[in-house]
């Protein structure tokens, strides 16, 4: 992960969870609510299915497509890096990115799937130049209750018992820039909580005050 100085720039804020948890659905208000207040605020998602590699991942997703397992993990690592230059030009110019799943997914998906040779330090190690987020808004909820929404069930991981498995791997990689928030709620409660980390950390980074990583 990339540190940063100590002078003005955007956010980096982060979502994940498991499937279908909402992470969408925070991110597009987030950026409305900071957009609303004056802040220069993006969305992105990752996987990025717009560009070739993004293309290549959703034909896996959408079981269109076989792929070793260090195969796509290494396609969901470059998805993430083509877009390295963007980001921190972004960031630099101080426009804050709010983006919709990152690094930890491309860990925890794979280390889920229990494969011996590739371990969460493999996994880690091809994250290597990536912008480090500031925060890391996790929405909790369990594997069952997120298979209970709506459209569950139409891609490849999307299955509960590999949701609990992803869910044990992220809890492993929580670390100090994670703020975690019951997914269960409803939209707006949601949104207000995370609204409450999210400022702050928006306004620091804002203010040149941010600790440099
Ligand atoms: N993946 C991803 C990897 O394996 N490695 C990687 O490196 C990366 C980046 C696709 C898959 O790729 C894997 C992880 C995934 O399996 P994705 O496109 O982000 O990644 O897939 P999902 O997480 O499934 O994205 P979704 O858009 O399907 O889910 P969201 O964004 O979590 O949820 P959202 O907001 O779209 O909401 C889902 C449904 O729930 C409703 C919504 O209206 C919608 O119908 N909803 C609520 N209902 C009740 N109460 C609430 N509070 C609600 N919030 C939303
Ligand atoms: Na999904």
């Amino acid at each position: 992960e990339v540190s940063y100085g100590q002078s003005s720039r955007g956010a980096l804020i982060v979502f994940e969870g498991g499937d279908r948890c909402g992470k969408t659905t925070q991110c597009r208000k987030l950026v409305e609510r900071l957009r609303s207040q004056g802040v220069d605020a993006v969305m992105w998602r990752f996987p990025d299915r717009s560009t070739s590699i993004g293309q290549a991942i959703n034909a896996y997703l959408v079981e269109q497509s076989h792929m070793d397992d260090a195969v796509a993990h290494l396609l969901f690592a470059a998805n993430r890096m083509e877009k390295r230059e963007e980001m921190l030009r972004l960031l630099s110019g101080r426009t804050t990115l709010v983006v919709d799943r990152y690094s930890y997914s491309g860990v925890a998906y794979t280390a889920a799937k229990g494969v011996p040779h590739l371990s969460m330090d493999y996994c880690r190690a091809v994250e290597v130049g990536l912008p480090a987020a500031d925060l890391v808004i996790f929405m909790d909820m369990t594997a069952e209750a997120t298979a209970a929404r709506g459209g569950y069930g139409q891609e490849r991981y999307e299955k509960v018992d590999f949701q609990q498995k992803v869910m044990k791997a992220f809890e492993a990689l929580r670390d100090e820039r994670w703020a975690v928030i019951d997914a269960s709620g409803t939209i707006d409660d949601i949104h207000q909580k995370v609204a409450a980390v999210a400022e702050p950390v928006v306004q620091r980074a804002l203010a040149g005050s941010a600790l440099g990583r």
